[in-house]
Formats: C-alpha cells, sequence, structure tokens
C-alpha cells in the first residue's frame, strides 16, 4: 500500500478506518528520521481530539488472566456503548516469549467487536516489552474516538513503571497463592496500583481468595496512599466467567471522578507529558547526533572511547553533552 499522505491518515483515523489508525501507529512507532517529520506533523494535527480517554493499565505475572480479563472488560464497556482500544503486547516477542501458558488468549471474540481495536504492540526488546511509543499510539487511538484504552503489561521488569506513567488507572491482576514473590508483589508494584483484581476466583476457591483479600489489604494499610481519599479496593471476581468485572468498570469511573474532582487528574498528566518530553529529548538528540556524518562526529568519538572501556561512560556522555550546548 502506498505511502498516505497526513491529510489522508487523519481523514482515516477520525473516520474510524482501523485499517488507515494501523497505518498510523506503525508510522508513529517508527524511529526512522524520514518517518519522524511525519508522525510529529500527525500528532500535532490530532493534538485537540486528545486527551479524552480513560487510560487503564494492567499487569500481573504471566499467566494471571490479563488478556483475559481485558476481553471481557472491553466487552463490558462495549455494551455501555464505549469504543475500546486494547494496546497487548505481542508474546510471541516479548521477553518472557508469552507466558508458561503459551498465546492462546488473542482476544479473538472482542477483536470481532466494531467498536473494538486491538494493536500488539512490538516490544523491540525496550523494557521488557512495552513499545517506547506506546504513549503516541494511544493519543491516535483517542483521536479515532476510543474511550478506553487498555494497556496490557507483560508484568516483568520495569515496563510497569513505564505504563503506570502513562495511564490514569493502574490496575493489578492477582492470583490466589503463588507465594507473594512469585506475584510480584515488590513493595515497587504495590505502591503505583490504584486497584486490585483477585482473578479466577470462583465458588470452589472463594474462602482462599477471600485470606488474600484480607492479606492484601494488611499490606496496602501500612503503604502510603498514592491518592489522597482513595483506598485501593480490592475486589474479586473471575475475568474467564465474567464475574466481577463490572464492579471494575464502576470503581475506576469512581475513581476517575475523585481524581477529576480533587485535580490530581490534570496534575497527573501534566507530570506525565513531562516525562514524555524529556523522553523525547533524549531521543532526538541521539537521533540528530547519529544522522550527522562530520570527521569531526563527537558522538561517535565519546561512544568509543566508552565501549573501548577506556573511560566511564557516565563521563563520556556529559562530555559530549556539554560540547553539543557548547558549554
Ligand atoms: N479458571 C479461570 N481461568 C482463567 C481466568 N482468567 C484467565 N484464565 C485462564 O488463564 C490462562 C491465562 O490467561 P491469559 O488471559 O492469557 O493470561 P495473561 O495474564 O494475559 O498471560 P500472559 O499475557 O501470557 O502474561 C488462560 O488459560 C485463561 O483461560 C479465570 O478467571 N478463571
Ligand atoms: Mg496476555
Amino acid at each position: 500500500m502506498k505511502n498516505l499522505s497526513t491529510e489522508e491518515l487523519i481523514k482515516g483515523i477520525r473516520s474510524g478506518d482501523k485499517r488507515i489508525l494501523g497505518k498510523a501507529i506503525t508510522l508513529v512507532e517508527s524511529k526512522k528520521p524520514e518517518h519522524r517529520n511525519q508522525a510529529e506533523e500527525l500528532l500535532k494535527e490530532i493534538l485537540p481530539f486528545t486527551g479524552k480517554s480513560v487510560r487503564i493499565g494492567i499487569t500481573g505475572v504471566p499467566g494471571a488472566g490479563k488478556s483475559t480479563f481485558i476481553e471481557n472488560f472491553g466487552k463490558t464497556a462495549i455494551q455501555k456503548e464505549k469504543k475500546v482500544a486494547v494496546l497487548a503486547i505481542d508474546p510471541s516477542s516479548s521477553l518472557n516469549k508469552g507466558s508458561i501458558l503459551g498465546d492462546k488468549t488473542r482476544m479473538e471474540d472482542l477483536a470481532k467487536e466494531p467498536n473494538a481495536f486491538i494493536r500488539p504492540s512490538p516490544s523491540s526488546g525496550f523494557l521488557g516489552g512495552v513499545a517506547n511509543t506506546t504513549f503516541e499510539t494511544m493519543l491516535i487511538c483517542e483521536a479515532a474516538g476510543y474511550d478506553y484504552i487498555l494497556i496490557e503489561t507483560v508484568g516483568v521488569g520495569q515496563s510497569e513503571v513505564l505504563v503506570a506513567d502513562i495511564t490514569d488507572v493502574f490496575l493489578f491482576l492477582k492470583i490466589i497463592g503463588g507465594g507473594d514473590e512469585l506475584q510480584g508483589i515488590k513493595r515497587g508494584i504495590m505502591e503505583m496500583v490504584d486497584l486490585i483484581f483477585i482473578n479466577k476466583v470462583e465458588d470452589e476457591n472463594l474462602r482462599k481468595a477471600k485470606n488474600t483479600k484480607t492479606e492484601l489489604m494488611r499490606a496496602l494499610h501500612f503503604l502510603h496512599p498514592k491518592e489522597k481519599n482513595w483506598k485501593v479496593p480490592v475486589l474479586l471476581g473471575s475475568a474467564l466467567q465474567n464475574k466481577g468485572l463490572e464492579e471494575v468498570y464502576v470503581k475506576i469511573d469512581e475513581f476517575i471522578n475523585l481524581k477529576i474532582n480533587n485535580g490530581s487528574f490534570d496534575k497527573v498528566r501534566k507530570n506525565q507529558a513531562e516525562k514524555r518530553f524529556d523522553y523525547w529529548v533524549q531521543e532526538y538528540i541521539l537521533q540528530k547526533t547519529k544522522e550527522e556524518n562530520s570527521s569531526e562526529n563527537f558522538y561517535n568519538m565519546h561512544k568509543k572511547n566508552a565501549s573501548d572501556l577506556k573511560a566511564n561512560p557516565s563521563s563520556e556522555a556529559k562530555i559530549f553533552v556539554e560540547k553539543l550546548l557548547g558549554k
């Protein structure tokens, strides 16, 4: 397919053409200098149509049921006449090679819904699976009118931090048993979550689930609250049997309203935008310096000093940036 003009891309995005939406996302994911100009032009043009969705991050150990949850939660939202975009990490390319359970969950049911859009993010080895352009992808989806953006993380390494940095609600899917280390309940993650859903709670393990809930509530009690006046809810349910998802929907709504009313919604989004700015400053500085092919390419020179192990990478980077900025 030929390359589309920015105008054609915008028209397609706004009119709900999923094929063009996909093309626009591929464009903003590209790091090629020749694509960046058009990507920035596109992002600029769609800005007025962005920012209106509820951005939800979902984490949990491999196999916790994140994809199953997203599929049924997505359907719940669609029943309420909402449009849902899912930015899922492609299991085949993620660090942990999908999960111990394989990648059979492709959200096939949700994918059939006209009001759903599913996009596997290329992990490209970046921090355990989350593409670093997920934020920009989200903006494009917002311009296409999606009300809920659901982002699944692989639940390893730094990917949670990354997703928490671009979302309004951070949801933790937990399963009963398995021990806390296995569950990834590190202090860091617990401090990031806004809502916990204990998944795979079916009749036979209800009692156990309630114990897990008590333990979690106790752990949460000792943490500094992330959001004033918000006690992190611990909900029980079964993503597979579509139980408890309505409650999650209601809680998310409640949480967003609380944040809007106390001003933290805007404040957090502004902080997130600042972080994105810093990210892109680094990205563009690197890109520009790599493009420059003069024999006096200080970037290559200092990088080589570091790779030759003749100097500290940090020192070389500092000298390079000082030269670059002329000070
Ligand atoms: N019994 C039961 N099984 C579930 C439930 N939710 C998910 N599963 C099953 O658990 C397995 C893993 O589900 P996924 O949704 O793929 O889990 P995931 O967290 O997305 O896994 P990764 O993306 O690989 O990390 C699948 O076989 C699901 O059918 C549930 O509520 N109850
Ligand atoms: Mg999954």
